[in-house]
C-alpha cells in the first residue's frame, strides 16, 4: 500500500515537467500585432518563448503575397526581417516554425500603415 502510494506520487511528479514540455509560442513581435504605424519600421522582429526554427515568413497585403527574408536560419529565439516594407492599409506577415518539439507552429501578425495625418 505504502509502496503504491510512492510509486504514483513519483509517476505524477515525474509527469509534470512532461507536460510542460510543450512546442513553442509567439512571445511577442515589434511592431506587434495590432499596432497602427504612420512610419514604415526599419525592422520586423519576432520573439518565440523557446527557441524554434523559423521557416516561412510571408506577407500578405491587398496588392497579394511575398516571402519576407530573415535571420537566422537555424534555430533561435529572435528573428529579424530587415526593410519589411509594409503596403498602405492593412499587412498580414504570416509566420510558420519547426518548434524543437518536432510541432509546427503558425500564426499571423496584423500591422496597419496609416497616412500621417496632414
Ligand atoms: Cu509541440
Amino acid at each position: 500500500m505504502t509502496r503504491f502510494s510512492l510509486a504514483t506520487i513519483a509517476a505524477l511528479a515525474l509527469s509534470v515537467p512532461a507536460s510542460v514540455q510543450a512546442h513553442t509560442a509567439l512571445r511577442s513581435s515589434s511592431p506587434a500585432s495590432g499596432s497602427v504605424l504612420t512610419q514604415l519600421p526599419s525592422t520586423l522582429t519576432i520573439t518565440f518563448l523557446e527557441s524554434a526554427s523559423l521557416t516561412s515568413l510571408t506577407l500578405v497585403t491587398a496588392a497579394g503575397e511575398r516571402q519576407m527574408p530573415f535571420t537566422p536560419t537555424g534555430s533561435a529565439l529572435i528573428f529579424v526581417s530587415p526593410k519589411p516594407g509594409f503596403a498602405p492599409g492593412r499587412n498580414e506577415i504570416r509566420w510558420r516554425a519547426l518548434s524543437r518539439d518536432g510541432h509546427v507552429v503558425e500564426g499571423s501578425i496584423i500591422v496597419v500603415m496609416r497616412a500621417p495625418r496632414p
